[in-house]
């Protein structure tokens, strides 16, 4: 079976538990956007990076995100979070997938107002490797419509598995103001 990140609103319990120090409600702003990756890898679409679901040990193809560039250059994901929202974290959940986890390492995290990861500005990086089934999280203080990942260099660059792209933050009002969220 699946490992569903929460039966509730679908976001790790690690992150819930921090929304109760957040001013206005906040959350996964990603979960059910629309994505897009350099390329899919079989049955790996983009839309799995955002469903929800962690996978496990015996699941990924049905639950994770795949890019596989077809020009060999450096795979990227983005989702877009339909309007400007102002960004707090994000958490990048890796494969269980023993044959395919190291290639999580030496990940760029950008946003921007265009979907081109060229015209986005990073907000933060990873050097490090991710264990299988493990993920990383960075800070990422800055607001943008567009939330990106994008390796940079290493084994098979032009290949990750993305079980689930985490983005903590709220919607911005036209011109960048706060909502007030009921
Ligand atoms: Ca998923």
């Amino acid at each position: 079976m699946p490992r569903w990140i929460s039966t509730t609103n679908r976001q790790p319990r690690s992150l819930q538990l921090g929304r109760t120090c957040m001013p206005n409600r906040s959350g996964n702003v990603a979960y059910g956007k629309p994505t897009n990756q350099s390329g899919t890898h079989r049955e790996y679409y983009s839309s799995q990076g955002v469903d929800g679901i962690l996978g496990n040990t015996s699941n990924s193809i049905q639950v994770c995100a795949h890019p596989k560039n077809p020009t060999n250059n450096a795979a990227w994901f983005y989702v877009d979070l339909g309007s400007v929202h102002q960004i707090f974290n994000v958490t990048v959940y890796n494969t269980h997938d023993k044959g395919g986890y190291d290639r999580m390492r030496r990940i760029s995290i950008r946003v921007g107002n265009t979907s081109d990861l060229n015209e986005q500005v990073e907000c933060n990086f990873h050097h490090g490797v991710v264990v299988a089934g493990g993920s990383f999280n960075l800070d990422c203080q800055t607001s943008g419509r567009y939330v990106s990942f994008r390796r940079t260099d290493g084994k098979q660059v032009h290949m990750v598995t993305i079980c689930e792209f985490v983005v903590i933050g709220r919607p911005l009002a036209k011109g960048g103001e706060n909502i007030l969220l009921f």
